[in-house]
């Protein structure tokens, strides 16, 4: 998906990275939008998509994550204001994907 514009899923490090994400995904009437946010295996912690290193930061929708599967996924969901929650890697629902703030002309 976002590897064909040369970005990745989108990581959410930080509550500011989360706030001004969720404002964008406000204007958009969709119901979920996934994130490069995985659980490989059930027993193991989640992860972020890119690196693999522990996901430090997630702000889950209270009632999430309550689903076990390997792997799972999650998204940014419509009914929980735009919280997390834990779904299906096989489902389809639209990417939010970013970039780092370099640029490579050659
Ligand atoms: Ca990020
Ligand atoms: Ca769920």
């Amino acid at each position: 998906m976002c590897n064909e514009l040369g970005a990745r899923l989108i990581e959410i490090e930080t509550p500011s990275e989360n706030e001004y994400i969720k404002n964008i995904l406000l204007s958009y009437n969709h119901e979920a939008f996934w994130i490069g946010l995985r659980l490989p295996t059930v027993g193991s912690t989640w992860q972020l998509a890119s690196s693999g290193e522990d996901a430090l930061y997630i702000p889950w929708d209270e009632s999430q994550p309550n689903q076990v599967r390997e792997p799972n996924c999650a998204v940014f969901w419509h009914t929980f204001d735009y919280r997390l929650g834990d779904e299906s890697c096989e489902e389809i629902y639209h990417p939010i994907c970013e970039q780092d703030a370099t640029y490579n002309m050659n």
